[in-house]
């Protein structure tokens, strides 16, 4: 079967303009018909290069030109990583994902990143990294190496974006996105939400995401982490219910895709969770910290995830539902 990828702004604005109730339903049956019901994907980041970056994101607390007071650390030794993979195994997690603060992987540093990927992928757990824009050689390379998926975010709509980013542009983000699916690797490509931008930036992100030549296998919905000495350090939040409208249009648009809460748990009630949960979230981070950020401890995720009958997705039902979306 076939999945939509020619969705109109229309009608993605008039999915968000529908009665929060009407949407949340409709997410939520949307999910069931694609998804098992009451399981979630956990995947645990590790950050393996922090800080420095050359880039200006303006959410971003590990860019050069803010001022942030985080302290830069040179990439990791592949047996440190296999030391925090491990542990992300032992505790749960299916997935592990590297993320890396660069505009692009230097050759000699994409040399220690395979290692990595290719030691992860041996300890059974699905790979993920993020390390910025990449070349057809360089995907091909991760591709090789046993990398499952790449995860590159449009972050915004495209009109917002030069107003977060100003030293690339969003078409760069898709030619990234193009060898990434050309190297034959499953996408991971969302954005954050609460950065100051209009609903209307919602409904285009979105749109943008939802009309790729294929819907990114996973979807990351952030909410924006404020990080001070950043340019967003003071943006207004996002109204929750419209981060979880976000949410439930995500999984409309996008039916067979794992969207993920994503960043901004830790500022999350438990009762807002379940309605991203309810709205058709199916994947989260999982460890206290995501990349330079905290995250909610796991034994109070072990807990809501008891509270809400909330089962963890074997990997192998990861590979299912992506082989059935093929
Ligand atoms: N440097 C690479 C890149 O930009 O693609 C990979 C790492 S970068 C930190 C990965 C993603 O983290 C960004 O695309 C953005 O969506 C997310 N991110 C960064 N800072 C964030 C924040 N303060 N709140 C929420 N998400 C954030
Ligand atoms: C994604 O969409 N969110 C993650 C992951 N992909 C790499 C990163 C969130 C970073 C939040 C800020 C930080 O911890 O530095
Ligand atoms: Fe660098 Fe990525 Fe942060 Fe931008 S989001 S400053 S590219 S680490």
């Amino acid at each position: 079967m076939t999945t939509k990828t020619d969705w109109t702004i229309e009608e993605v604005r008039s999915l968000f303009a529908r009665p929060f109730m009407d949407l949340l339903l409709d997410a939520q049956q949307v999910h069931r018909r694609h998804h098992a019901p009451n399981t979630v994907q956990i995947s645990t980041l590790l950050s393996i290069k922090t800080g420095a970056c050359p880039e200006d994101c303006g959410y971003c607390p590990q860019s050069v030109r803010h001022d942030t007071g985080l302290a830069p650390e040179e990439l990791l030794e592949v047996d440190a990583v296999v030391a925090r993979a491990q542990a992300a195994r032992n505790a749960g997690a299916t997935r592990f994902c590297m993320g890396a603060a660069y505009r692009s992987p230097k050759p000699k540093d994409l040399r220690k990143v395979i290692a990595m990927i290719s030691a992860v992928k041996q300890m059974g757990l699905e790979t993920c990294a993020t390390l910025g824009m990449l070349s057809a050689e360089q995907a091909r390379e991760l591709k090789a190496a046993g990398l499952d998926y790449y995860n590159h975010n449009i972050d915004t709509s495209p009109e917002y974006y030069r107003k977060v980013i100003t030293t690339r542009t969003f078409e760069d983000r898709l030619d990234t996105l193009r060898e990434v699916r050309a190297a034959g690797m499953h996408v991971c490509c969302g954005g954050i939400v609460g950065m100051g931008e209009a609903a209307e930036d919602r409904a285009a992100m979105l749109h943008a995401l939802a009309t790729l030549p294929e819907h990114p296998q996973s979807v990351p919905i952030n909410r924006l982490v404020r990080v001070p000495g950043t340019p967003l350090a003071d943006a207004p939040p996002i109204d929750p219910f419209d981060y979880v409208r976000t949410i439930a249009v995500a999984r409309i648009l996008m039916p067979r895709s794992h969207v993920r809460l994503s960043a901004g748990r830790a500022e999350m009630s438990d009762e807002l969770q379940a309605l991203c949960f309810l709205a058709g979230a199916n994947s989260i981070f999982y460890g206290e910290k995501l990349l330079t950020t905290g995250n909610p401890d796991c034994a109070h995720d072990a807990r809501l995830f008891e509270r809400l009958n909330l089962l963890a997705e074997p990997a192998a039902a990861a590979a299912e539902s992506l082989a059935a979306s093929a």
